[in-house]
């Protein structure tokens, strides 16, 4: 088994870290630091965080980590068994999606935001596989904060590939990656700041 580790800081250039089943890319500044910044302050204190509930071995378990879920009102989405309503898109939002399609030649039509307070909150492995997601779209995911340790596991093979998603950067998962690759934000001892993540999906209009 393969097992692969990107610690990428310094790196200007888009990297593929992953590339059979489904393709990684990972864009280090994607937004400047001082950018980042005023991002994670205006997203911290406007939007409606609370905390996720998802099944858990048959059991609802309330998180400690917070989520929002932003999306058009057509746009329902369930996971991890729970049904979300949308909020609606900030100004912020709206700007930052509109940068991230035009880096992933993409559109989106919602978002997941999860806010960790620490390393003691993370995410556990999973795929975002849920029928309601356009499969053939890419998964977006910017980084604010806290730099965190990221891993993808391959559903067969169990080989993993790991990047540190640091301040400001952006994952792209491209299909079928989702089919083949379950994730995880991988829990720290050592990290004490927070950290939000945002992940632009898009979601099959309902006919
Ligand atoms: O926080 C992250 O980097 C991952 C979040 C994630 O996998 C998800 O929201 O589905
Ligand atoms: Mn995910």
């Amino acid at each position: 088994m393969q097992n692969q580790l990107f610690d990428l800081l310094s790196t200007p250039e888009p990297i593929v870290i992953l590339a059979k089943d489904g393709q990684a890319e990972y864009l280090n500044n994607f937004y400047a630091v001082d950018e980042c910044h005023d991002l994670f302050q205006n997203l911290f204190c406007s939007l409606p965080w609370e905390s996720d509930q998802i099944i858990l071995f048959g059991k609802l378990v309330t998180t400690s980590r917070k989520v929002v879920w932003v999306a058009d009102p057509e746009c329902p989405y369930t996971y991890s068994g729970i049904q979300k309503t949308p909020h609606t898109w900030t100004n912020e939002l709206l700007q930052i999606k509109h940068k991230i399609e035009q880096a992933t030649g993409h559109s989106y039509n919602s978002c997941l935001l999860n806010l960790y307070h620490t390393g003691n909150e993370g995410m556990g492995w999973h795929s975002d596989n849920e029928r309601e997601l356009d499969s053939t779209s890419s998964i977006a995911s910017l980084s604010l904060g806290a730099r965190r340790k990221f891993a993808f596991r391959h559903k067969q093979d169990k080989r993993t590939t790991s990047v540190f998603l640091e301040n400001g950067s952006l994952l792209i998962m491209r299909p079928p990656i989702q089919e083949y690759w379950n994730h995880s934000l991988l829990k720290t001892k050592t990290v004490m700041s927070p950290r939000i993540n945002l992940t632009f999906r898009k979601i099959l209009s309902r006919i």
